[in-house]
């Protein structure tokens, strides 16, 4: 048995022709395990912008299951499909099945710097360096830290207990030596054992991007 909520926000028109309102099924034993309608966020109404007045909320799932700005939703016995479960949120390309995947549900495991891209540091002044982690699959166990491009690791201390679901907030301190350009990259592994690799695997509509970033600074 599926369910399909379906968002109030304009028709999607794609290539001139209209796929109707933004809709995707989700199988009702994930609907009923952990999937939230959600009307307040930190005890105020949503943001218009996250789905005012009520959203869909999928835990662990790639963000188009969680459906905003709810009309309706629709219950059936029958499995049941709309273009974000058959054509969009799926996975094509070469490495992957001909005519495709199965349709996307758990994000992969990511991580970012709460840092702006560019950012500016002082050769020989400490900085204390924040970013967070998130996976689909688990909580987020480790994350590998490296200043340097990539030429050496060290670990990130972690500011949040294991908790699946939800980000791990973690941090490092850094004290740049040389004036230059630099990447900073994080490398989070989870709970299940996925670790980012170096490299994602391509997909022709770019899902599930899960290799480490390489996030450009400067010192000065
Ligand atoms: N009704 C409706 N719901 C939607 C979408 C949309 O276009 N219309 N976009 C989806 C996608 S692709 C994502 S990533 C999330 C983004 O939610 P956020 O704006 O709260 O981050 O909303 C999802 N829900
Ligand atoms: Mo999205």
């Amino acid at each position: 048995m599926d369910v399909q909520p379906r968002g109030l926000d304009a028709e999607y028109v794609s290539d001139g022709e209209s796929l109707g309102r933004v809709r995707r099924p989700l199988p009702l034993a994930k609907a009923l395990h952990d999937v939230l309608l959600a009307y307040e966020m930190n005890g105020e109404p949503l943001p218009y912008d996250h789905g005012y007045p009520v959203r869909v909320l999928v835990p662990s799932w790639v963000g188009i299951a969680s459906i905003k700005w709810v009309g309706d939703i629709e219950v059936s016995a029958q499995p049941l499909f709309s273009p974000w479960n058959t054509t969009f949120y799926r996975l094509f390309g070469p490495a992957h099945p001909e005519g495709g995947g199965a349709p996307l549900t758990r994000q992969t495991v990511k991580s970012a710097f709460e840092l702006a891209s560019g950012a500016t540091f002082r050769a020989g002044e400490s900085r204390v360096l924040h970013g967070r982690s998130w996976s689909g699959a688990g909580a987020v166990a480790r994350v590998d830290v490296s200043t340097d491009g990539g030429t050496s690791w060290r670990p990130a201390r972690l500011h949040d207990g294991p908790r699946p679901g939800s980000w791990t907030r973690w941090s490092v301190t850094w004290k740049p030596r040389t004036p230059g350009a630099t990447h900073l990259l994080a490398r989070a592994t989870d709970t299940a054992g996925r670790t980012q690799p170096d490299v994602a695997v391509p997909n022709t509509q770019g899902y599930l991007f899960d290799a480490v970033v390489r996030h450009p600074v400067t010192v000065v």
